[in-house]
């Protein structure tokens, strides 16, 4: 999670930036990755890394630029004002390791289960695709750091904006299915999972994720192979990922090569020194601190967005404005959202958009007539079916993981 480069005067970020993307072009050949860049459409971010540059790469629209090597790229804000679905080509990105396959053959693609099973499994596409009925979920991936950027004091690690999210339509087969058909044992208590991106050098980790067996025999976890009707895009995980419902994208293992059943809870790095929150309910500490105790990120809570306006736009007084948004939990379901104008005292509810799901962003508008000139705050707050909803101010961790404070606006009346 290099993030060397932010922050470096212009000229400076331009020149790393080339030489990184000439170093990609050959290893990534195959998938024909030429990061030709647009940096005359640089996104403007608000947080102290300053402007981010849009970067094109194989079947991306230009996307908001993290890092290279690994890639991490970003959605654009305003995608999440055209419809509760990420289209695949807006879809972010977010890479570990900088060995991230470049070409992969589909015919000889193969899923293996093995550790504590009856019987263990080597399985093609056509095998996985058949053994059990798809299954389909409109559900949200987002990074347990995004929106880190705007972590104060800022924290260590890349510096996202809010492009680290994502809502799409997956379709795959239950992961239970597949754990059913090799026949887990009973002193089964985790399952791993790995893709097939490696590290560059031996001492850095894999990247391997875990999930309690009681979480991955529950139903809700699957192994996606179409994302919006297509298959997967290349850089999200193409053929096959893992789609866990409701939990941070982290445990969303992509190029799904290897699931192990394990009698134990796994100690690889990214489950037991990455990825940890604070042991306690707001996931917080005193901001600088460090948590006592840690426990590994899991489900998110409950989010909101205004995606129709942009910090320092005008609004025209005494008229109808339509506000829009988005909001969206870790599965209990949005069936609140409310708009402030006067820095949190009063809140008019919001309208609903459609059900795609409790897993899905839930679209919102709201007409509201500003009746006052001048600089005007506007929040948002969204709440879920158990009553949690997000904090006014926000709390603080380590690593910057899970923001969900209210969003605050700052507009102009003219
Ligand atoms: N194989 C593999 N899968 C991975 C990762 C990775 O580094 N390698 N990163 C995870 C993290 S932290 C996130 S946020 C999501 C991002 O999914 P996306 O790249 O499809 O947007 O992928 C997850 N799956
Ligand atoms: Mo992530």
């Amino acid at each position: 999670m290099s993030s060397s480069h932010e922050g470096l005067p212009t000229s400076r970020r331009r020149f790393l930036r080339n030489a990184v993307a000439l170093s990609l072009a050959a290893p990534l050949a195959d998938l024909a990755i030429a990061a030709d860049e647009t940096t005359e459409t640089a996104e403007e971010v608000t947080f102290a890394a300053g402007p981010r540059p849009l970067v094109k790469y194989p079947q991306k629209r230009p996307l908001t630029l993290v890092t290279t090597r690994p890639p991490h790229l970003e959605t654009p804000f305003t995608v999440f004002n055209h419809g509760p679905i990420t289209p695949n080509d807006a879809f972010f990105v977010r890479y570990h390791l900088a060995n991230i396959p470049t070409s992969i053959d589909p015919e000889t693609y193969r899923l293996t289960i093995k550790g504590l099973v009856e019987t263990p499994l080597s399985l093609s596409l056509a095998e996985l695709k058949a053994l059990a009925t798809p299954v389909e979920v409109v559900a949200v991936n987002q990074c347990s750091g995004n929106s880190r950027g705007f972590s104060m004091p800022r924290v260590f690690g890349a510096q996202l904006g809010n492009g680290s999210m994502g809502n799409a339509r997956w379709v795959g087969v239950p992961l239970k299915a597949v754990l059913e058909k090799a026949g887990v044992k009973s002193e089964a208590k985790q399952v791993s999972f790995r893709g097939l991106d490696k590290p560059v050098l031996p001492a850095t980790p894999e990247f391997i994720k875990a999930l309690d067996i009681n979480h991955a025999l529950n139903g809700e976890p699957m192994i996606a192979w179409s994302m919006n009707g297509t298959d997967l895009p290349f850089l999200n995980g193409y053929p096959i990922r893992l789609v866990v419902p409701g939990y941070f994208g982290t445990y969303w293992v992509k190029h799904l090569s290897e699931i192990e059943v394990l009698d134990h809870t796994a100690d690889g790095f990214f489950m037991a020194k990455a990825y940890r929150i604070p042991d306690n309910d707001c996931f917080c500490v005193a901001p600088g601190t460090t948590p006592d105790k840690t426990r590994p990120i899991s489900k998110m809570p409950v989010r909101s967005f205004i995606t129709s306006l942009r910090h320092g736009d005008v609004l025209p007084l005494k008229r109808s404005v339509k506000l829009k948004g988005i909001a969206f939990d870790g599965g209990v379901g949005v069936n609140k959202v409310e708009v402030s104008s006067d820095g949190g005292t009063h809140w008019i509810e919001a309208t609903l958009g459609k059900d795609l799901g409790r897993f899905s962003f839930r679209e919102w508008t709201l007409s509201t007539t500003f009746a006052s000139k001048g600089a005007t705050q506007l929040m948002v707050r969204a709440s879920n079916k158990a009553g949690e909803t997000q904090p006014l101010h926000a709390d603080w961790n380590p690593s910057g993981y899970s923001r969900h404070a209210v969003e605050t606006y700052h507009v102009t009346v003219a």
